[in-house]
């Protein structure tokens, strides 16, 4: 068994994509060179899949679709036969047992790609694998020409983790459909398993709950800025579970509760302790709003919407927020968790939190998810010590709403700078005092949008962080370098080029870009606030830039908007 990491030439200092195979992200457990198995697709090539599953099926589907659009070839899918085993074979039989439950084995041959595992999870990550292997135009949405091999490699490969996350908050900024297809596709190709959809916060309610109409139609009505906002109705919902569960992603949907709320406390002011709504709010601030603990309505109204949302959710999670509860006292935030969880409970459902829900007593099956930035915690420790597993997602780690640097425009920067390499070398099984690996769930990135507006943005913070924390995720932690990983990820760039992501180019990272080598696009130059005049551009020191994004606001000697406006930079 040759490590991928080991048997191929890098050079750890110089531009450009290593050598050899084409750059693995996430890195296989391993992957074998064989010269003279190289398998040249053409227009005969076709997919065979396990006969009799449609699960197969589907993703056999999944891979036809993506070859057509760029190959231009027929690409049919039909059953696997013994007697022809050429072209490309997607089977549910004779994978080594090691690849469990989401791993495969990939071979190639002079007549074909034979994908191997012992569920249809497991055929998805190869396909995903050997869009890898083929050229970047793979990617291409439109017929292109290139030179349609397939290395000979042989590959066997599983996650270190089973849970790989990434969440998305539709509630700061409404993201619709489209946007979470988009980001989908994105985190699928990285072999990502679960999207965490953050779906209320004080900003916007987004998910349709019947038994509570206003809750979108009035608490869904702005955003951060004060933009229309918007939400999900079941049915774009549904959409959502759907295209995610085709790529094999599950949906964990949120609602953050007790704090987070102010979205649902403006849209029924019975559901306030004094009976008076406050306003709808559209600025960034957070720990100010609080469900009634005292008031029995509160309990009726999270049974309906846990009930309304359990029935939309196939898979096991229901995550009930419970962060930065700052105006609820301890006492309080203990009676609602004791209340709320049975409620997730009996509705079939498995209760995950933020961290905080571990402050109290959590049954063994409930998840908290850890986002500090400190590497302890008394609760979560206890809770593993009695059996829980622990998501990770550690803000200076995976947040992705962070900025890169000083010089980023958009972001955060509470947790400090995430920069990509912060993203990778750290260790999720040894990350948190008195939390094992054998505690560990899993690696979420979330991706919160204060100032996520556009998908140019989401793929701006997301690229090349998202692929960063899914290796963490997936790779052994013992193959796991950097000097490797910085010119694997090097070597995705060309993918992202044909994908026309708007990827970060982090000077951390050997960009193998002969016209924007590292340093040479103009950093963004400056931000500023100023007053805001309407339209979508303004004037600044004589020259024009594009307002992605505002925030209204008071700003003294002044009636109108402000806003705050970016200089994109330019290459
Ligand atoms: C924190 C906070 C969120 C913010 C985010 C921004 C958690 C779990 N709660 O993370 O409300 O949007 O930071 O980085």
């Amino acid at each position: 068994m040759v490590g991928a990491a080991g048997g191929l030439a890098a050079e750890p200092d110089g531009p450009g994509a290593r050598e050899g195979l084409p750059s693995l992200v996430p890195l296989p457990v391993s992957v074998e060179e064989r010269s003279g198995a190289e398998f040249a697709l053409d227009a005969d090539t076709g997919v065979r899949t396990e006969a009799g599953s449609a699960e197969a099926r589907r993703v056999g589907e999944h891979l036809a679709e993506i070859l057509r659009r760029s190959t231009g070839y027929p690409v049919p899918v039909s059953d696997a036969s013994p007697t022809d085993t050429s072209g490309i074979q997607l089977l549910l039989a004779d994978a080594d047992p090691v690849v469990g439950e989401q791993g495969y084995q990939l071979d190639t041959s002079p007549d074909g790609v034979t994908i191997r595992a012992e569920h249809a999870a497991g055929l998805f990550s190869g396909v995903q694998t050997l869009r890898q292997l083929l050229p970047p135009e793979v990617e291409s949405a439109t017929v292109t020409d290139a030179d349609w091999t397939v290395p000979g490699v042989s590959i066997t490969d599983y996650p270190r983790f089973g849970h790989r996350s990434v969440m998305l908050d539709v509630a700061r900024h409404f993201h619709p459909v489209e946007h979470v297809k988009h980001y989908i596709d994105q985190a699928a190709r990285y072999k990502v398993n679960h999207l965490h959809l953050h779906l209320t916060d004080d900003q916007g309610w987004r998910i349709q709950i019947d038994s509570w109409p206003r809750l979108t139609t009035y608490g869904g009505s702005t955003q951060v800025g004060g933009g229309p906002g918007g939400y999900f109705t079941k049915d774009d919902y549904r959409e959502i579970v759907e295209y995610a569960a085709e790529r094999h992603i599950t949906v964990v949907p949120e609602i953050d509760m007790p704090g987070h709320t102010n979205a649902a406390l403006a849209s029924y002011a019975e559901l306030n302790c004094d009976g008076i709504a406050p306003p709808l709010r559209t600025d960034i601030e957070v720990g100010y709003s609080s469900l009634c603990v005292d008031l029995p309505l509160t309990y009726e109204f999270v049974a309906d919407v846990i009930r309304e949302l359990a029935e939309l959710t196939p898979g096991p999670y229901i995550h009930i927020g419970g962060d930065e509860a700052d105006a609820t006292t301890d006492e309080d935030y203990a009676l609602f968790m004791s209340r709320v969880i049975p409620i997730v409970e009996e509705n079939g459902k498995q209760v995950m939190g933020w961290h905080e829900i571990a402050n109290t007593d959590i049954p063994t099956d409930a998840v908290p998810q850890f986002w500090s930035t400190s590497t302890s915690h008394e609760g979560v420790r206890a809770a593993a010590e009695r059996g829980a597993k622990v998501l990770m997602s550690p803000a200076n780690k995976t947040y992705l709403d962070h900025k890169y640097d000083a010089t980023t425009q958009l972001g955060l920067q509470w947790a400090g700078f995430v920069e990509v390499r912060d993203t990778y070398e750290w260790d999720p099984g040894t990350h948190v005092e008195g939390v094992s690996e054998s505690s560990i769930l899993g690696v979420e990135s979330p991706l919160f949008t204060e100032t996520i507006v556009t998908t140019d943005d989401m793929e701006y913070m997301a690229f090349p962080r998202l692929p960063s924390v899914a290796e963490v995720g997936w790779t052994q932690a013992e193959a796991r370098d950097w000097d490797d990983f910085r010119l694997r990820l090097a070597g995705q760039a060309a993918h992202w080029e044909v994908l026309d992501l708007n990827f970060y180019r982090s000077p951390q990272i050997p960009w193998p870009d002969a016209e924007h080598p590292p340093g040479t696009c103009s950093a963004p130059a400056w931000s500023a606030t100023e007053v805001y005049l309407g339209g979508d551009v303004v004037s600044h020191a004589g020259r024009e830039w594009t307002a992605k994004w505002w925030t209204r606001g008071e700003q003294p000697g002044t009636t109108g908007e402000w806003g705050v406006w970016r200089d994109e930079g330019s290459c």
